[in-house]
């Protein structure tokens, strides 16, 4: 039935010839296209389709998860809030994120550019690369989105409205509370770790009421908050890098909730990255090597990119329905907003900060554990940079008001790794 295997070849070229926009970006016929399948993801089928005068994208949500198969369920509606999410933030971040061409909602499949001579960044960090302009582009990216569907941009009958929408996206929102805010802190099975060597750090980790109560707290957070809709599981498997800038894709967690929850993912999935470069070398010793450094900047940049712009954007265009200009019109008035930016600001670097210790945690310890790291095959040198990051995740998740600035951030990653 349609929507329940992966496509082969033949229907799919044959499907998308009927589509007029796929068609147009293809050229020539069904019988021209070639397809590739090349998702690697834990969820969907991806597949590249290559035409005479172009490709797209096709991603289709079978109603479970791919890696599990139907012994894990999952909504294939899932597709629907991604295509919604590539359209709203798209609106905002023209360029930033791959074209939506087409969306079938009975096949549970969108069709979307295939963005070409761009590299997963996750890929490009694993082999030692750098990509300049990183934290300035995934910053811009992030203050758009993330301005443009707050109160301090949308009326609020838009905004409910929109909030009402990706409600709906409830499974998808279910398996991130689950995941990164319960599961890790108890026995589950598909949480893994390197085991035994972090077999006692994962006790000590359950034993912490301090860690426990912070990670309740911040589900508590990113089950009420509708801040503005999130990207909602942005890390560096979900963004592509290439000669002409970033594209950030895979939006199938799209949610309202607390802008520091895609914040703080990205940057902690920069931070694994810097502690997984220790375990390729080995055992962790200074002095950081260039991408390590690097990487420790783009944490910075895009922090400090996400704060300018989005501080601009609410200047420019703070029309929401929070913040009413006609209270803060005199120069008195005028002054108090400005000084209450920055206090927002302040508390969604507040967030950021718990949201990546949080993030940092159920990569080490749960499902989905990054390839920069089960990728470390010695699991010695693997495990003494886990270790280091479970020490950051553990310090920033128990002290997120205590790190003031991003710097401060950097800076405990720095203290972390040399232990
Ligand atoms: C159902 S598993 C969900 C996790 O794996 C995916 O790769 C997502 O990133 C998510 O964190
Ligand atoms: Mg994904």
């Amino acid at each position: 039935p349609p929507g329940r295997t992966a496509f082969a070849d033949r229907a799919l070229t044959a499907y998308l010839e009927t589509l007029p926009l796929p068609r147009a970006r293809l050229g020539g016929g069904a019988g021209d296209w070639r397809v590739e399948e090349v998702g690697d993801g834990n969820v969907n089928f991806v597949y590249r389709v290559l035409g005479p005068s172009g490709s797209v994208c096709v991603k289709q949500a079978p109603p479970y998860v791919r890696v599990a198969g139907e012994s894990w369920p999952l909504t294939p509606e899932r597709v629907v809030h991604e295509y919604r999410a590539l359209e709203e933030h798209g609106r905002a971040a023209p360029g930033a994120l791959p074209a939506p061409l087409h969306l079938d909602r009975d096949r549970h499949l969108l069709v979307m550019e295939y963005v070409e001579d761009h590299t997963v960044l996750r890929h490009r960090l694993g082999r030692g690369a750098l990509h300049p302009g990183l934290g300035e582009q995934v910053g811009d990216y992030l203050a758009r989105t993330l301005f443009a569907t707050s109160d301090l941009a949308l009326p609020a009958a838009d905004k409910r409205a929109l909030v009402a929408e990706f409600e709906l996206n409830t499974e998808m929102c279910r398996i991130m509370e689950d995941m990164v805010f319960t599961e890790i802190y108890r026995d589950f099975h598909r949480n893994s770790w390197t085991s035994p060597e972090l077999d006692a750090e994962v006790a000590a980790v359950r034993a912490d009421a301090c860690v426990l109560i912070a990670a309740a707290r911040l589900k508590d957070r990113y089950l009420t908050s509708r801040q503005a809709l999130l990207h909602g599981d942005l890390h560096t498997g979900s963004v592509m890098v290439g000669a002409t800038g970033s594209r950030v894709f895979d939006h199938e967690f799209a949610c309202f909730g607390p802008m520091g929850f895609d914040v703080g993912g990205f940057l902690a999935h920069l931070l694994i990255a810097y502690f997984a470069a220790d375990g390729r070398r080995g055992t962790p010793s200074p002095p950081e090597d260039e991408q390590q450094a690097w990487l420790l900047d783009q944490v910075e940049q895009t922090w400090d990119v996400f704060r300018e712009r989005f501080l601009a954007l609410w200047r420019s265009s703070g029309r929401g329905d929070s913040y009413p200009a006609a209270l803060f019109a005199d120069a008195r008035g005028a002054a108090a907003l400005e000084a209450e930016r920055g206090a927002y600001l302040d508390r969604v670097l507040c967030d950021s900060v718990g949201f990546c210790g949080a993030e940092l945690m159920r990569r080490l310890i749960g499902f989905a554990r990054p390839t920069d790291l089960t990728g470390i095959t010695d699991p010695g040198a693997r495990a003494a940079c886990e270790r280091a990051a479970l020490r950051l995740a553990r310090s920033l998740l128990v002290d997120a008001s205590g790190h003031r600035s991003v710097r401060d951030v950097t800076d405990a990653a720095r203290h972390a790794r040399t232990g």
